[in-house]
Formats: C-alpha cells, sequence, structure tokens
C-alpha cells in the first residue's frame, strides 16, 4: 500500500526502474481507493482513442494506430480521481464552515470527491449554500454588469476544450477587456515568447514521427516518468535504436535513468530494463545557459556546425559564434556547475548526429532568464540545422492536457494573438484592443486591489501562483470570485468580500448530452494534433452542467443580446462552435468538423516545420543572451537556490497521495532536498526539521515552516521542495523578464534551523 500522509515518513531511496511493477502497484493503490473499480478500468481502455476521451492528465502526443492500453499510471490516477464515487454534497457543506476546510490538506480538500451542486458563499453561516443554476447566472451577470470590465479577471486553467475556450474569450472581449491569462502563463509562456522569436512560431516543430528517425535526443529540465510517461515509449524504442540521450537536470531523476515497460509482458517477467539517459549531467538550477554556451562553443572550436543551413536559413550567426568564443570555460564551468570535459562530452556526441530532438520542461521555462533559456536552445539547434527536419526540432513538453490549444483559439491578453478584426466582423462589437492582464500582471491587481472580480474556468490561482500570504489577503477584498470546477480546493475556500460562487461542472470523461444529442469535445497535444474526445461516463451528479453551458448561461445574462452569437443554439451543439473557431481561424482549422473524423486527429500545420521563418528578417534568429547565469540573483553566503518540483503522486495542485516513489520520498511532502554536503556544511541532520526563509531583498517575510531535511544528490548550493507547498516563499515579482513566468526553479531562500520541542 502507498504510504498516505498520516503514515510516518519514509527516505528510503527507490532502487528500481521506472514503470513496471512500481507503476502497476502504485495503480492498484489508487483506482480501489476511488471506489469504482470497474469503472475506472472500462475507461483505461478508452483512453487517448479515436472514440475514446483524451486524457485529462498530461498533453502528451497520442500515437495512431494507439497502443492497446495507451495509458500510463499517471493518466490512469486522474482518470480514476475524475470518476471517483465520492461525493462533495450539499450536507457536507452543511457539516463543514469554510474556517474548518482552510484546515484541511489539498489532499484531503479534493478526495472528498466530486461537487455536486451550484454553491454561494454565505458569510453569515461560513458556509456554501444551493442556490439554482438561473439565479447564480442572473446574480453573476448583475455583478460584472455592476464593475467596471477593465477590473474582471478572465482566468482558464489549461484543460477546458477548444469549444470552451473560444466561447470563454468571446465571452471576455464582448465585456470588455482581454484579461485572459492561462495556466500556460505559469508554464510554457517562455516557450511561446522565445520560440516566436526565434523561429517564427510559439510550439514545438516536431512530431511523435520524429523519434523514430532522430539519431540524437537532448533533453533538459523535464520530468518524463512523472510528467508525460507515455513519453517514455518513445524515449526507449528510440535507445532500443541506440539513440544517445543526454540529460541536463539537478536532479537524478529515475524516469530518465532506468525503465521497465509495464506494457511488455518479457520485460516485466524478466526485469529487463532500458537504460534512457546515456550521459546524465546534474547542471546547477538556473545553469542551462552555460551549459548550452559551452557545447556551443565546443562545437564552433571544433567546426561541427552546419554550414549551409546557417547561411541560407538564419540571421546573426556570427553575433552569437563571436559571443561564444569570447566565453571563457571558466565562466562555463562556474555557472553550470559541470566539467568543461562533461560539456565536451555533450558536445561531441550532439555535433556527430544528423537529426536531433531537444526536449524541454519547466527546468528551462520557469527561470528570470527562461525565454533565454529557450532562445539558447535554438541556438544549439540552428548551430546544425536541427528545425525543419525529420527527427529534429525543439520539443517543449506542455502541461495540462489543452493548454496549446486553449492558446490557440484566443485565450490570451497579447492582442496580437487574437484575431481581433475578424472577431469585429463575425460577431459585429467592437473588440477592446488593449493588452490584458496576464496571471503576474492579475495577482498584482488582486494584491493591489485593482482586479475587482475574478472567474476562473478550472485550476487553482491562489495555490499555483507566488506569494501565497499577498493573494489569499487580496483574494478577500475581490467583489466577485466564480469558480467552476470539478473538485474542491482551496481557491474555493478563501470567500470573496463581495460574492463568492462555486459552480460544478462536468469532467471530459462523463457524458454530455445536448440538444442535439451526446457532444464531443476537441484539444490540441503538444505536437499540434487536434483530438477529439468522447465522455461516455455518467454524469457524477445530474445538476452538473457542461462547460460550455456555463459559460454560454454568465455570457446570457452579462452581455446583451446579439443575433450574431446564439448561446442556445452552441451549447445544443457543439459543431456550430467548431464551426466558428474554423471561420476565426481558417489556418488552422479549416473544414474542423470534417477533419475531425481522420483517425488519429488532424496536425494543424507548422511553418517552421517547413523552414519557413516568420520573423522579422524571414530568418530564424540566433539571439545571444546577455548572462550565463539563469535565476536572476547572485549568490551570496547561506543563499540557496531553490527549486519547487511535482512528485510523482501529484497532479498540479491536486495531491493523490504521499508517494514520490522514483525519489523515495513516502509519507509526507514537508520535505527540503539537499546534498550531504550542504548538510554537513549546515551542521543538520536527515530529518532534522528547518524553516525555509524567502530571500528576495524586498522586506516581505516569506516563511514555510517544518520542513524535513533529506539527502539527496543534488548539486551544491541547490534545494529542491514540493510545489505548491513552498509557493508562499517566491516573490510575485520574481518571474521570467520577458514571459512572467513565476521563476519557480530557482528561487533565492535561507534555511533556518528550527529550536527542537521535546
Ligand atoms: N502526473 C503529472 N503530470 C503532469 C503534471 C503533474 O503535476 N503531474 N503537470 C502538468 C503540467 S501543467 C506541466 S507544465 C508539466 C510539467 O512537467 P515538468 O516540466 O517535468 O515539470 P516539473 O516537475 O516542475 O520539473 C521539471 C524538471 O526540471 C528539473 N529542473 C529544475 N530546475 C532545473 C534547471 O535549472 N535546469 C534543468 N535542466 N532542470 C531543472 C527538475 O529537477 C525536474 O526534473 O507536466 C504536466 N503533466
Ligand atoms: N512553485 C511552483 N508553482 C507552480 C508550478 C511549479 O512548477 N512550481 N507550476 C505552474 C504550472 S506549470 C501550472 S500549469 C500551474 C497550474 O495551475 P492551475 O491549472 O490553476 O491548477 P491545477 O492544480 O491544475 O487545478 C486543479 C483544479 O482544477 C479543477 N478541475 C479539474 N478538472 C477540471 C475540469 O475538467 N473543468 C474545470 N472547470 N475544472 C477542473 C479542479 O477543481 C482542481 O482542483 O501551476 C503553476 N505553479
Ligand atoms: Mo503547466
Amino acid at each position: 500500500m502507498a504510504k498516505q500522509h498520516d503514515d510516518r515518513p519514509d527516505f528510503t531511496p527507490y532502487t528500481g526502474p521506472s514503470g513496471g511493477w512500481g507503476s502497476m502497484r502504485s495503480l492498484a493503490d489508487i483506482v480501489p481507493r476511488e471506489k469504482n473499480p470497474v469503472e475506472t478500468s472500462a475507461e483505461l481502455l478508452r483512453q487517448n482513442k479515436h472514440d475514446g476521451f483524451m486524457c485529462v492528465s498530461c498533453a502528451w502526443s497520442k500515437p495512431y494506430p494507439p497502443n492497446p492500453a495507451e495509458f500510463c499510471e499517471n493518466g490512469a490516477k486522474a482518470t480514476a480521481w475524475e470518476i471517483t464515487s465520492q461525493r462533495v454534497t450539499p450536507e457536507f457543506f452543511r457539516a463543514n464552515t469554510l474556517t474548518a476546510l482552510r484546515e484541511w490538506s489539498d489532499y484531503r480538500l479534493e478526495e472528498a470527491g466530486r461537487l455536486t451542486h451550484p454553491m454561494k458563499y454565505d458569510a453569515a453561516s461560513d458556509k456554501y449554500i444551493v442556490v439554482p443554476w438561473e439565479m447564480a447566472f442572473k446574480e453573476i451577470g448583475a455583478k460584472l454588469k455592476s464593475l467596471a470590465p477593465k477590473s474582471v479577471v478572465f482566468y482558464a486553467s489549461g484543460r477546458a476544450s477548444l469549444e470552451t475556450s473560444y466561447m470563454y474569450q468571446l465571452l471576455a472581449r464582448m465585456y470588455g477587456n482581454q484579461n485572459l491569462p492561462d495556466s500556460s502563463n505559469m508554464c510554457h509562456e517562455s516557450t511561446s515568447v522565445g520560440l516566436k522569436a526565434a523561429i517564427g512560431v510559439p510550439v514545438g516543430t516536431t512530431r511523435l514521427e520524429d523519434f523514430d528517425t532522430t539519431d540524437c535526443i537532448l533533453h533538459f529540465g523535464q520530468n518524463v516518468a512523472t510528467n508525460s510517461p507515455r513519453m517514455l515509449h518513445q524515449l526507449r524504442s528510440a535507445r532500443k535504436r541506440g539513440v544517445p540521450i543526454i540529460v541536463f537536470n539537478p536532479l537524478r531523476e529515475r524516469g530518465l535513468e532506468r525503465f521497465t515497460d509495464p506494457q511488455n509482458p518479457i520485460e516485466m517477467a524478466t526485469g529487463g530494463e532500458t537504460r534512457i539517459a546515456t550521459q546524465y549531467h546534474q547542471v546547477r538550477a538556473g545553469g542551462d545557459l552555460a551549459a548550452m554556451m559551452g557545447m556551443a562553443k565546443w562545437l564552433i572550436e571544433h567546426d561541427r556546425i552546419d554550414h549551409d543551413f546557417i547561411a541560407e536559413h538564419t540571421h546573426d550567426f556570427d553575433t552569437f559564434a563571436a559571443k561564444a568564443r569570447a566565453t571563457g570555460w571558466d565562466e562555463i564551468e562556474r555557472e553550470s556547475g559541470l566539467t568543461r570535459d562533461a560539456l565536451s562530452m555533450a558536445a561531441e556526441v550532439y555535433g556527430r548526429a544528423n537529426a536531433t530532438i531537444a526536449i524541454y520542461g519547466m527546468g528551462l521555462t520557469q527561470h528570470v532568464k527562461g525565454v533565454d533559456n529557450v532562445r539558447m536552445l535554438v541556438n544549439l539547434l540552428l548551430m546544425r540545422g536541427n528545425i525543419g527536419k525529420p527527427g529534429a526540432g525543439p520539443t517543449p513538453v506542455r502541461g495540462h492536457s489543452n493548454v496549446q490549444g486553449q492558446r490557440t483559439v484566443g485565450i490570451t491578453e497579447k492582442p496580437e494573438l487574437a484575431p481581433l478584426d475578424k472577431f469585429k466582423q463575425m460577431y459585429g462589437f467592437e473588440p477592446p484592443r488593449e493588452k490584458g492582464l496576464d496571471t503576474v500582471e492579475a495577482c498584482r491587481g488582486v494584491i493591489d486591489g485593482s482586479v475587482r472580480g475574478f472567474v476562473s474556468l478550472g485550476g487553482n490561482f491562489v495555490r499555483a501562483t507566488p506569494e501565497t500570504r499577498l493573494m489569499e489577503e487580496g483574494w478577500r477584498q475581490l467583489d466577485l470570485s466564480v469558480q467552476i470546477a470539478t473538485k474542491l480546493n482551496r481557491s474555493h475556500l478563501i470567500p470573496a468580500q463581495g460574492d463568492t460562487w462555486l459552480l460544478p461542472c462536468l469532467g471530459r470523461i462523463e457524458r454530455d448530452l445536448q440538444e442535439t444529442g451526446p457532444q464531443n469535445v476537441t484539444m490540441e497535444d503538444s505536437t499540434s494534433v487536434i483530438h477529439p474526445s468522447f465522455g461516455k461516463v455518467d454524469p457524477a451528479s445530474p445538476h452538473l452542467l457542461s462547460e460550455p453551458a456555463i459559460v454560454a448561461g454568465i455570457a446570457k445574462e452579462t452581455l446583451a443580446p446579439n443575433p450574431n452569437v446564439p448561446w442556445d443554439k452552441w451549447v445544443g451543439d457543439y459543431a456550430l462552435v467548431r464551426d466558428q473557431i474554423a471561420e476565426a481561424f481558417p489556418n488552422f482549422f479549416e473544414r474542423f468538423n470534417e477533419r475531425l473524423k481522420e483517425p488519429g486527429g488532424f496536425w494543424k500545420g507548422n511553418k517552421a516545420t517547413g523552414r519557413e521563418w516568420d520573423t522579422p528578417s524571414k530568418k530564424a534568429e540566433f539571439i545571444v543572451p546577455d548572462v550565463l547565469n539563469a535565476t536572476g540573483f547572485t549568490d551570496t553566503d547561506g543563499r540557496y537556490r531553490m527549486l519547487t518540483v511535482r512528485s510523482n503522486d501529484q497532479f498540479n495542485t491536486t495531491i493523490y497521495g504521499y508517494s514520490d516513489r522514483f525519489r523515495g520520498i513516502n509519507g509526507t511532502r514537508q520535505v527540503v532536498m539537499m546534498s550531504p554536503a550542504d548538510i554537513a556544511e549546515r551542521g543538520l541532520t536527515e530529518g532534522q526539521k528547518v524553516t525555509l526563509v524567502g530571500d528576495a531583498e524586498d522586506n516581505v517575510s516569506r516563511r514555510v515552516e517544518g520542513l524535513m531535511v533529506v539527502a539527496r544528490d543534488v548539486p551544491k548550493g541547490c534545494i529542491a521542495t514540493y510545489y505548491p507547498e513552498c509557493n508562499p516563499l517566491i516573490a510575485l515579482e520574481h518571474h521570467a523578464e520577458e514571459s512572467h513566468v513565476p521563476a519557480a526553479k530557482s528561487v533565492p531562500v535561507r534555511i533556518e534551523v528550527e529550536a527542537v520541542v521535546d
């Protein structure tokens, strides 16, 4: 049985591979706990199939034809978690005040089950009480009409479908703002900004079949076994072909080292396993710019660059090459924490390969220099012509299952990314033109009081963002908080001073019956493939509405009627919404409904894949970083670089349990992983409790107490903790410079030893 939170913590290092029997056991633990084993097992076989539903966990690509069981341990947990038989009913809320519920852990709140009824907060009793949907929509509409449109935020967490997302952005724009932050503002916005500047598209250029022809994989800052486990199949088969995989990660992540395929009977029976990383470089947190510069320097010095490609397709290589030559190995070694020999070894393997894929995740994007990290990765790829040919290209691993798609269909605060003139022509209204608020700006507004209303399409905004203490204080001053959700979380428990609504919606796995019959929705995966998704399970409660119906319900009570925007007809038939998407975004979605019938989905296309560079110079850009330290702060005595990570038992702020199997941390999440050298130097012992203190030099007190010291193989000066528990330590202004992604992978902190109380 996996460890639960009330067990004694256990830090015995894990010695097995990823996948294998461990992942089967982990599943066997979680599925029965959700008390719906039969339904869950049946649903798992439909996961990620053409007539099935798209997994509610990660956004990794779905192969076609699919494997008989196209799901992984963590996707299965997400399914079980959503179709649980546990319910959060009106009785639950009659029995619990919000003050009491705020004492519950994130785990316990969501474990309580699916929300069943629309609710409004009643300040007198400090409880949520049931309200009819019509009343909720009417009151929300009236409140929105009374607020200044610019003071309201429409946040989206990346799960909602393309159809819902399109309707949601239209609601915000017709209401009068583009305050449309998305979870991607905390995530791959550095990719969207960095790739756009360098190669003219905001998304990765590879497709699944590129894994069949690649002959080298670079892998930066992404925890594949936990966060995109189905990708292990591609990595494993690449390894079977002898493809080298070069990993850069401060932590030794087990999934990047060894993997046993749980769907391969021979490997399972024999204990066979595949070694994934052929080189593992434990770069310092924030040291990737330096590591990549070292590799670039070696390639230039050894003339392992693709001169023809550079001449034909790129701009400003000479400036970059001069910088690489001028940068000394001393600086590279100091900033990366890696030796010249190690980086030369990596560069040599890369320099021999014909086609290289570069995979990356939050380890590159969530830094003050996160956008530079992404552009530096592009520099490295461009040097050897590794964009726009088979088997090669940047491969950002997106987070939420439709986060990329939400941006594609207009959920964006940036006016230049939405077809505003087209909207004007289609719907006959004057869309707002000024830039809206992104996540960091929305948080600033909540804290300084300029944001008055906040609508959340999913997510757990207060828990996912930095600066937890000030955010919770600011949230209480709002005039309106509307939360559209499936399960209870901390953001629902901080009431606004005005009205607070909790609106429960159908999940993607559930049957969505509307006027014209059962509806399917669509989403876009990490490699820009659009898939349909069919929910078939009975809804968790007869009182749930679909997300499109909730968005329409709010819109109708908020906006003046517009004959061009027939909300009810759209809710009755989502294909009509897809027609609107096709009209608004013809380049990507022409004949949308028809192309959805293609088995395996359809690819929305990508100019950079065809070596068409949509940049001002019409070439791919070499962009030189101004510094090699991506953290945005200097190292001082006693200051550590804290990187926050996900465990193998969570999906973002959803905590499935307390077993981070691959890291050997069980029974608690209140830990700080430190190198044995740092533990010795500070005179600490393993298991001792310490307090972390934010070290942002802005006179704001930020503390997290009661963290147990665990010795792990991390570079000296770096410590690792769990997200979201350590978000209170992150200053809101500690974010990527150009993309505003909170810099959660290198946060300056100090360690205070706690007095021992007997
Ligand atoms: N099961 C599951 N799946 C998920 C999620 C989940 O929570 N659970 N979340 C989803 C979402 S929204 C997202 S965005 C993705 C996130 O997936 P990932 O991108 O894998 O995100 P993290 O777990 O935050 O950690 C990334 C890795 O970066 C490493 N790292 C930290 N700092 C640095 C650095 O400076 N340099 C380098 N090279 N590496 C560094 C960490 O050690 C860790 O291995 O996963 C998605 N899929
Ligand atoms: N320190 C630190 N902070 C981070 C990160 C980090 O690595 N470190 N990662 C960042 C990243 S990459 C991301 S993406 C954000 C995540 O931020 P969010 O996307 O805001 O948070 P989630 O935890 O994914 O949201 C979980 C909630 O979504 C709701 N939900 C689930 N399914 C559905 C559905 O189908 N419909 C609706 N309407 N609601 C649903 C449930 O109520 C659940 O409680 O966090 C960011 N914060
Ligand atoms: Mo994310």
